[in-house]
């Protein structure tokens, strides 16, 4: 089968021009990356002419001999939909974790995302907390989620309890929070550390002044992730530009009320008495 022509490669491509719509991807900013299910490797291996092997950066055992459709490093998500076959990349993962190399795509050169080690370290926290459900991490620069990490503190407590209040349906689409990474220089296997430890207990992170990561089963749900975040602080900036305080709001008892009917686990800690 012809690269291309497969859905999965169609719905990471719908997804990336998505996320362009939405603003969220000025220039080359953000990035996208899915590891691919073993039969639809095998659908598409046919058109595999495989690279030389490079060093990832991390060390990810746990994904050995994965496959992984990603964007290109300094590849523009306003391109992916016309020249996918130069901005997008399959990539295989060898059998110690420590190397990949390019099996399809960059057709002109270049790397994966400069955001290699933070994307794999967290698909194997989310490949193990998961049993292997999860299959998309997604990065992109919200604007109002960063214009949020400039006035709150960045603790996840704040972050959630706040994001929770602007919209009922928040706390059932992440109810296990929103972790926040503090300021650090993006691109490297610190940050990367950073952020797969939070997605331990979230499938959100936030890295302040910068954007978001958000890790889900498919593209729908990751992508309806990062949408939701992204809205629900775009009603906060609103508000907060409207007047400082609020005059009324969902409580922590209706939290509560809401997680019984909805049958969500809603952490106590986020349901502080402010
Ligand atoms: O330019 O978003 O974090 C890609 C990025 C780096
Ligand atoms: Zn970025």
């Amino acid at each position: 089968m012809n690269f291309l022509d497969a859905e999965y490669v169609q719905g990471f491509m719908r997804m990336a021009n998505d996320g362009w719509e939405q603003g969220w991807h000025e220039r080359n900013g953000g990035n996208l990356s899915y590891r691919v299910k073993t039969e639809e490797v095998e659908l598409v291996k046919e058109n595999f002419v495989a690279k030389e092997w490079q060093a990832i950066g991390a060390t990810v055992p746990d994904l050995a001999g994965e496959f992984f459709l990603v964007t290109g490093s300094g590849k523009y998500f306003r391109n992916v939909i016309i020249k996918p076959e130069d901005s997008i990349c399959m990539l295989e993962v060898d059998q110690t974790g420590e190397k990949y190399r390019i099996v399809w795509g960059l057709v002109n050169g270049g790397r994966p995302t400069s955001e290699l080690p933070s994307h794999l370290m967290n698909h194997e926290v989310k490949k193990k907390a998961t049993d292997g459900k999860y299959r998309v991490i997604y990065h992109a620069h919200t604007t109002n989620v960063i214009a949020l990490t400039f006035v709150l503190p960045l603790k996840d407590e704040v972050f959630t309890r706040e994001l929770w209040e602007m919209a009922t349906e928040c706390p059932v689409v992440f109810p296990a929070g929103i972790g926040m990474v503090p300021w650090m220089v993006p691109g490297g296997c610190e940050i990367a550390i950073a952020t797969s430890k939070l997605m331990k207990a979230y499938d959100v992170a936030i890295w302040a002044h910068h954007g978001m990561f958000a890790a889900g089963e498919d593209f729908d749900l990751t992508f309806g992730l990062m949408h939701t975040v992204e809205k629900s602080a775009e009603i906060l900036v609103k508000m907060l530009s409207m007047q400082p305080t609020k005059l009324q709001t969902i409580t922590p008892d209706d939290f509560r009320d809401l997680a019984r009917d909805f049958n969500v686990t809603l952490p106590e800690k986020f349901l502080y008495t402010k």
